[in-house]
Formats: structure tokens, sequence, C-alpha cells
């Protein structure tokens, strides 16, 4: 009888161990994900890119893709579909937003009014992934930019960061024009590395890892829809709902 409890507590003490062998080796797991499981792999331009807002280019082509955005809560495409693509070079991050929309508008004219309010594409990123400062910028179906710094989720909002972030947007359709139909608008931004502010390390070298994510506010008609590369949670600026992008050739 002695001898089945020490075995039972014996057995106990094992699985014991293992529990916390497991759950050691699972938060080491969690917090190496970021280094190895990138949602998106991004790669190097393989041609010029003319900011111009025509993605004709073949280093689009070559860029790497986000797929149709999810509805924000990550349940279904959006109605109205938005693929983004990225690629880098040693001085730029780039992208394109390819937008379906029948109903174009924007009526902002001036660089960091609220754009978030009507029709707009945002990326948010967080280039040394500690979920803590983090970059924000948004352009309208006019061209107009948004963007900004935070020192935290929501907190210390700096809009007087204005990187020299070239932009074209180009509209299939016609903007502010409510009753007829339109096709929809691409965007081509080119944001420098050499101005970026914060925590991270800029230009990011090959292999290097950020966190990120993508959205689309389209208000068409009297519906509106918000989407995204990765389920926001609840809040855009939640940063732990964020994707990781990785750097490559
Ligand atoms: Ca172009
Ligand atoms: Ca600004
Ligand atoms: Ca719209």
């Amino acid at each position: 009888m002695l001898h089945l409890f020490s075995c039972l507590a014996e057995s106990r003490q094992i699985a014991l161990i293992t529990c916390l062998i497991l759950f050691i080796f699972s938060a080491c797991t969690e917090k190496s994900s970021d280094q190895d499981m990138p949602d998106l792999i991004v790669p190097r331009r393989t041609s010029s890119i003319k900011i111009d807002g025509t993605l004709d280019e073949p280093a689009w082509k070559d860029a790497a893709r986000t797929g149709y955005l999810m509805r924000s809560d990550g349940k279904e495409p959006a109605r109205q579909h938005t693929e983004v693509k990225l690629t880098w070079d040693e001085e730029k991050l780039y992208l394109a937003f390819e937008c379906e929309d029948e109903d174009i508008f924007s009526s902002y004219t001036r660089r960091d009014e609220p754009l978030y309010m009507q029709e707009v594409v945002e990326v948010f990123l967080d280039p040394d992934c500690d979920r803590g400062d983090y970059l924000e910028f948004e352009v309208s179906p006019a061209g107009i930019m948004f963007d900004a710094s935070f020192t935290a989720r929501r907190k210390g909002m700096k809009l007087s960061f204005n990187p020299s972030v070239q932009v074209a947007v180009k509209v299939d359709g016609t903007l502010n024009v409510r009753d007829d139909l339109d096709q929809g608008w691409t965007v081509e931004l080119a944001i420098p590395f050499s101005q970026l502010t914060g925590r991270g390390s800029f230009p990011p070298q090959k292999g290097d890892q950020w966190r990120f994510n993508i959205f689309r506010i389209d208000k068409t008609g009297q519906s509106g829809e918000a989407s995204s590369f990765r389920p926001t949670r609840g809040d855009f600026h939640d940063l732990n709902a964020f994707g990781t992008l990785r750097f490559s050739d």
C-alpha cells in the first residue's frame, strides 16, 4: 500500500514537472513566435517603381500579397475587396492598395485631418516588435495623408510626425459624386526608412521582422465596412492583434 502511495506521489511529481516543462516551452515558443513564423515575407523590389498610382511595374507582380483583407472581425472577406502588396529596398517600404469601390468619396483636403472618419486605407508599423511605440500612415482616395507616431497604444499621438512619404492615388470612377457607380481606387505609397522615428532600427536588414497591420474603412452608400489584414479584436490600435512581416531578398 505504502509503495502504491509513493508511486502515486512520484507520478504526480512527474506530471507536475512535465506540466512545468510544457509551460516553459510554450512561453518560450510564444516569445519567439515573432521571429519564427512571419505572416508575410516581403521581397526586395525587382524593378524601379514610379509612384503614380498605376500598379504596372514588374516589382508589383513580384511583391508580397496580403490576399483580400477580411472584415475586421476576421470572419469573412469584406464585401468590397481590397488587396495590398508590399516590397522594399534599402531606402523605402513600398505599399500598393487595390480597392474595389462602387462609391468613392472623401471631403478632407489637408494632411492629418481625421481621414479615418470617412474612406481610407491604413498601415500601422511596430518596427521593433515591442508592442509599444508604433507609426500610423493613412491615405484617402483624394490622395491626402494622415501620419502620426504613438508612444504606446493610443497614447502620445504626435501629428507633427510628417516624413517625406511619396503617395499617389488613381481613382477609377468619380470622386465625391455619390449617385453614380464607381469601380475602385489604387494607392501607391513609398515610406522612407531614414525618416521613421521610435525605437526601431532603420533601415531594416534582410531577415529583420516588424509587426504591422493593414486596414481599410469603406463607407459606400449608407453602409460601412472595416477590413484588415489581421483581425483587430475591436481596436485597430491593438498591437497584440498585429501580424508580422519579414524583410527578405
Ligand atoms: Ca506605379
Ligand atoms: Ca502627421
Ligand atoms: Ca466607398
